[in-house]
């Protein structure tokens, strides 16, 4: 069986994880789940990974969780398959994710689609939350991520009719970061993460988590954290190096130290 999480190279210090299940709509099952996070993992701890890119093929980002694989199962059963614990593998890497997403974005898959840092969408991408048309709900974060991300009201229309957005949609309410044709949507991606990766990594990982997590807590508290960040980065060579290079009017190299 081919691997159904790919690996490529696209760029130096980019990482591009493919899902490859075209037969089920590249649908999330477990073994998707745990090479996601098992990449994941082991990318956010490699120094030479700068950048990741997540996609999916044409057709399909991902066509929601597996419903064949969980369609007879007790609530117990999905207790103890704990997939939080892989999901919050996903959302705690620490490198910039870049969402390349073409064709579906359903279920799992628009939740895998939040987990990312940024979204480029195709202009006929479709994202939606239509677990409730199977006679269940969000379960990765989806009715938070969305509520977070587009509001209320676009959030709820979205989660209880299970209706999809297109890519231009989803791009004006916020849920995707661009929005391009089809046939450019993995370009861009990587052209951002390429961008991304020349930039200072220290300081790309402290805009991540600083970011993210001062989303969940008080304004003074997210400004302290910011200010810790802030002042921690002036410990880095790349600081240094940054702002010597603008002086001296040359461009800087940049080590992540
Ligand atoms: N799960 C399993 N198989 C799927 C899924 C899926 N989510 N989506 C598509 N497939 C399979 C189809 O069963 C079909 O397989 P087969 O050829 O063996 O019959 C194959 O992919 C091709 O699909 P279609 O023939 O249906 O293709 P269409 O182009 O006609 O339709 C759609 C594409 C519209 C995407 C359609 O397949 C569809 O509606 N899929 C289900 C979408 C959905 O409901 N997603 C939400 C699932 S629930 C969920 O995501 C809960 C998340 C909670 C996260 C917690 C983690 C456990």
């Amino acid at each position: 069986m081919a691997d159904e999480v790919v690996l490529e190279r696209p760029g130096q210090h980019v990482a591009l994880l493919r899902i490859n299940r075209p037969d089920a709509k590249n649908a999330l099952n477990a073994e998707v789940r745990r090479l996601l996070a098992e990449s994941l993992e082991r990318l956010g701890a490699e120094p030479e990974t700068r950048a990741v890119v997540l996609t999916g093929n044409e057709e399909a980002f991902a066509a929601g969780a597996d419903i064949k694989d969980m369609a007879e199962a007790g609530a117990i059963e999905l207790m103890a398959r704990n997939n939080h614990l892989l999901w919050r593998a996903i959302a705690q890497c620490p490198k910039p994710i870049i969402a390349a997403v073409n064709g579906y974005a359903w279920g799992g898959g628009c939740e895998l689609a939040m987990h990312a840092d940024i979204i480029v969408a195709g202009e006929n991408a479709s994202f939606a939350q239509p677990e409730v048309k199977v006679g269940i709900m969000p379960g990765a974060g989806g009715t938070q991520r969305l509520m977070r991300t587009v509001g209320k009201y676009k959030a709820m229309l979205m989660l209880m009719t299970g209706q999809p957005v297109s890519g231009l949609e989803a791009e004006r309410m916020g849920l995707a970061s661009t929005v391009v044709p089809d046939s450019e949507v993995l370009d861009k991606a990587i052209t951002i993460a390429t961008a991304i990766a020349r930039m200072p990594p220290l300081a790309i990982a402290q805009i991540k988590e600083v970011a993210l997590a001062g989303q969940d807590a008080s304004l003074e508290t997210a400004l302290m954290l910011e200010r810790k960040a802030f002042h921690l980065l002036f410990a880095s060579r790349d600081q240094k190096e940054g702002m010597r290079a603008f002086m001296e009017k040359r461009k800087p190299t940049y080590e992540g130290r």
